[in-house]
Parts: structure tokens; sequence; C-alpha cells
């Protein structure tokens, strides 16, 4: 069995739609932000970085494997269940490189502008139109390659799908308003949230 410690966030929902994507069996924790519980010694013996989300895998031998980070969970679920990898090794390149770039490109820019947009002072508007701007770089990239191919590693579902999706869901709820701009990504965003298993992980934490 594995233990989910997550939050309603995106990157929490990244995290549960790779666990329902792969049927593995999983209880999942919740944790309150604003209450710090994520900086409780407990978690930060799991990530001593003090983000969630991470699991344990309490299943797969002697010891517990636990792994933290959007990127290595959807990697190390991928990998233990050989789903959501291609085999192509063309495609399985660009699963890996799109799965990097969506969570080390494109996350730190929709966390750079959430933030500066929440707590910045108002007068101080240069932090807040650098991230509004590299959040479009990204969501221009994903267009530009959504518009050749069906999903981002290809012709085939894969890890990268998985970490991008929450990032498309909450940007047409939060920023930049909606995905108009963003035709091919948006017919992608339907075509990934009407997937069950990805229904199913945008509603964990329950
Ligand atoms: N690189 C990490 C980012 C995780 C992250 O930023 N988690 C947020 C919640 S969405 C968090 O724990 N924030 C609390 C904090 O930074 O103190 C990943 O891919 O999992």
């Amino acid at each position: 069995m594995i233990e989910l410690h997550t939050t309603p966030t995106a990157n929490g929902y990244r995290a549960s739609i790779a666990l329902e994507e792969t049927g593995l069996a999983y209880v999942s924790r919740s944790y309150d932000l604003v209450k710090g519980e994520h900086l409780a010694p407990d978690f930060l013996r799991l990530n001593p970085v003090g983000r969630v989300p991470a699991i344990v895998d309490r299943g797969s031998g002697e010891a517990p494997i636990v792994v933290f980070g959007t990127q290595a969970i959807a990697t190390y679920v991928a990998e233990k269940t050989g789903r959501l990898l291609p085999s192509d090794p063309v495609a399985r390149a660009a699963a890996h490189s799109w799965a990097g770039m969506v969570a080390s490109d494109a996350g730190p820019a929709y966390s750079g502008q959430f933030v500066f947009s929440r707590f910045a002072p108002p007068e101080q508007s240069w932090g807040l139109e650098h991230f509004q701007k590299q959040c479009h770089r990204m969501l221009g990239a994903l267009e530009t390659r959504l518009a050749e191919v069906p999903y981002l590693a290809g012709d085939e579902y894969s890890i990268a799908d998985v970490l991008a999706y929450p990032l498309a869901a909450v940007s047409a709820l939060r920023y930049p308003g909606d995905l108009a701009a963003y035709p091919a990504l948006r017919a992608w965003a339907e075509r990934v949230g009407a997937r069950p298993a990805v229904q199913r992980g945008m509603r964990v934490p329950a």
C-alpha cells in the first residue's frame, strides 16, 4: 500500500492523478499549508524541503521507499507499473523532456506569479510581470507542441500529460483567465480532463 502525503493544489493533483492512472492502491493524508503542517518533523523526514506531495511505498520490499517531488513520483509509479511511459525510445525521451519542462520550468513560473500576485506590495509590479511573462512563455511552448501531436510525448498519453494537466486546469480557473489564446492546449486539456482517472485524481484529497 502507498501513502500519499498531499494537499489540494496543482502539485498534489499531479501525484494523485499519477496514482489513479497507474491503478496502484493508496491512502491519502492531507496537509494544511496555512497551519504549516508540512513543516512538522514527521513530514520533513519524508521531504527535508518541506514541500508536498510525497509518497511512501510500503509494499515493495523490506524498507519503505520514500519519493518526493511530482516528477519523481510520476516517474516512480510509471516505472513500477510499466504504464505512462512509452516504450519507443524517441517517445520516451520526449515524455521525460516534457515532464521536466512542466515540473521545473512551468511549475515555478506558476508558483512565482501566484506568490507575487498574492503577497507582493502592489506598487512593486516587476516580479509579477516577470512571472506572468514566464507563464505565457510556457503556455506558448505547450501550445506549439500540442498543435503538432495529440499528447506531449507524441501519440501516447504519458507522465508529461499527467504533470501538465493540473496546471492547465488551474490556469483555466485562475490565470490567465482561460486558455482561449491557446486552442490546441485547451483541446488537449478537455481530452485529458475527460479521463476518469484524471477526474478521480482531481478530487484527492477528498
Ligand atoms: N518541486 C516540487 C514543488 C512542490 C510544491 O511547491 N508544493 C507546494 C504545495 S503546491 C508546497 O508544499 N508549498 C509549501 C512551501 O513551500 O512551504 C514538486 O514538484 O513536488
